[in-house]
């Protein structure tokens, strides 16, 4: 049985509907040139928001390395109409302004494709990078991490591959956005009980 029939024949038998239905969505990841993605435009989040959403799926929000990268990410996201939406990336410069890290490589950011005039750190209150297009390629800039943005999480090299479920395509935008909320419920209960 191929991935696209099971997952809809999960559909009709109603898993879907049910409240473990985020139980099933454990693949939303596609394929873009050499990594696997999961590009949520279900909601717009903050950076760390974006940074727990991807941890929730074993991932990290996306480090571009290269302009390969870059490229074909820009594309996809072209092609597939988002050019009006932005997105977080793992980059930022919390520890010393100006000098750009990646979040989930822990090291400096290894490339970088800046608007025209970014990074500014406009009011010295931008410290996130995300990705934003500008005549139909994207490009980064740094913005207020709180700031509303959609996300792009990447899935972990080391882990890929290592049973048939990768082959699966991009299932259910709906179950991150649950996913998100459960957590964030999660985190209400615990600064409630805390404070
Ligand atoms: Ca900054
Ligand atoms: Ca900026």
């Amino acid at each position: 049985m191929s991935c696209i029939h099971f997952l809809l024949l999960l559909f009709i038998t109603g898993v879907f509907s049910n409240s473990d239905e985020c139980a099933t969505d454990t693949n939303p990841f596609i394929q873009i040139g050499g990594k696997h993605y999961f590009i949520n435009t279900g909601v717009q989040i903050s950076w760390i928001e974006a940074v727990h959403l991807c941890r929730t799926y074993n991932s990290d929000l996306a480090t571009i390395v290269s302009v390969v990268e870059m490229d074909y990410l820009s594309s996809y996201l072209t092609t597939n109409g988002h050019t009006d939406k932005r997105f977080w990336t793992s980059g930022n410069d919390f520890v010393a302004e100006g000098k750009f890290m990646s979040l989930s490589t822990g090291r400096p950011m290894s490339y970088a494709r800046w608007a025209s005039g970014e990074p500014n750190s406009l009011k010295n209150a931008e410290d996130c990078v995300q990705l934003v297009a500008v005549n139909e390629i994207f490009y980064m800039n740094d913005v207020a991490c709180n700031t509303g943005s959609y996300t792009i999480c990447e899935k972990r090299m080391a882990s890929e591959f290592q049973n048939g479920e990768e082959k699966c395509a991009n299932v259910s935008p709906q179950c991150a956005v649950k996913k998100l909320q459960q957590i964030f419920t999660q985190m209400a209960n615990i600064i409630n009980s805390s404070g």
